[in-house]
């Protein structure tokens, strides 16, 4: 060891850092993400959501049943449990099998569904009991009362996105339980979806509210606002894209996730761009493929992948019906940071060269642990 790593050395058992040996991968150039361009299939997700279906009952062996993605880049820095799609976002699958209750609990982290099938569940969100149908967005902004249960006779399946890497390396999560299973209900079941039905006029009493007044966004006003704008040109990058918001003030529908729905129409093959806030996909109808920095993710309905911090990335349509992309994002806190850039890409008429096929993961493919 020379002496200038001596010193290195000694300094690190002081707690302390050398600038000058730092410096550069402190000051990077640009962005440098940890969490790289991933995929998990619907299959694969699935199976460990049927294998634990064997092993735990909701309400009983465990709080929620849910298989959380966990982005390889991250994984060697995740204590166990972490997750970390992204190095913001959280996204998981849940399955609630018919009969099953989920005990009330709230958390400073932010949390938000998609649900992607089956009918017949409900959530209560501080006292308000909403019906899930597949397709409908559901929001629980941090610290709100959240439940369900399925008194129906089909498994539900939905996607849940939430800021935990965020609020845990930031140390800021409180969570309370309820000391009864489930809330009570404090006003008539999709209450806010009956009081937000007209789309662009809002009940005269939510002139000055803050967190958004409305808790379930369902699916055909979704789907109708994309059908509609398909009559218009698309956009070259994301086709026809729609972000959910708080009808009160514009903003979106949660503070700190945002999330969006994209009808990309067949044929559709858009160009590329890259910005700072990194993106969970869920692939929701279709099929296609999207190149993330030169390699291409093939999916299909039920599939995630991740576009990580400025990452190029281009979506193609490959089926002969519309496809649906719903995605979740750490926008509203890039903005509130003003962290955000964007940048279309220019070279290859706006098209990456692509380089390889990413080859996802079955559930034959991984080894056993016993
Ligand atoms: C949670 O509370 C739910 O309430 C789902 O359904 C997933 C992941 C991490 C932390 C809390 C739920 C969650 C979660």
């Amino acid at each position: 060891m020379d002496e200038l790593q001596s010193l290195h050395a000694e300094m690190a058992k002081a707690h302390l850092g050398p600038l000058w040996a730092s410096i550069q991968q402190l000051n990077t150039v640009e962005p440098v993400s940890r969490p790289v361009p991933y995929l998990w299939k619907s299959q694969l997700i699935r199976h460990y959501l049927e294998e634990a279906g064997r092993r735990l009952q909701v309400g009983k062996d465990a709080e929620r049943r849910a298989v959380f993605l966990i982005n390889p880049g991250m994984q060697a820095l995740e204590p166990v449990g972490w997750g970390g799609a992204t190095q913001t976002l959280y996204v998981a699958v849940q399955a609630v099998r018919p009969g099953e209750v989920a005990p009330a609990h709230r958390h400073t982290t932010s949390a938000l569904r998609f649900v992607l099938e089956g009918h017949g569940a409900m959530g209560t969100v501080d006292g308000e009991r909403l019906h899930f149908a597949p397709g409908d967005y559901l929001i629980t902004p941090g610290g709100s009362w959240h439940d369900h249960m399925n008194p129906g006779n089909e498994t539900v399946l939905w996607m849940d996105c939430l800021d935990t890497p965020f609020t845990l390396y930031l140390g800021v999560c409180f969570t309370e339980f309820l000391d009864q299973v489930q809330q009570s209900l404090e006003v008539p079941d999709n209450y806010s979806v009956l009081r937000y039905g007209g789309g662009m006029v809002r009940p005269i009493s939510d002139r000055n509210r803050k967190r958004s007044p409305l808790t379930a966004y369902r699916w055909q006003p979704t789907e109708q606002a994309l059908q509609r704008m398909a009559a218009l040109p698309p956009d070259a990058c994301d086709a026809y894209a729609v972000e959910y918001i708080n009808p009160a003030t514009g903003g979106d529908a949660d503070g700190r996730i945002g999330a969006r729905m994209q009808c990309l129409p067949p044929g559709f093959a858009g160009k590329a761009h890259r910005h700072v806030h990194s993106t969970v996909y869920c692939a929701y109808r279709g099929q296609g493929y999207t190149v993330i920095n030169g390699v291409r993710f093939e999916w299909q309905a039920g599939d995630f992948f991740v576009v990580p911090t400025w990452a190029w990335h281009e979506h193609v349509n490959t089926g002969s019906e519309p496809a649906y992309l719903f995605s979740v994002n750490d926008l509203p806190i890039m903005e509130a940071f003003d962290f955000e850039r964007e940048e279309m890409l220019t070279a290859g008429d706006g098209h990456q060269e692509v380089r390889e096929t990413f080859v996802p993961l079955l559930p034959d493919d991984v080894p056993s642990a016993r």
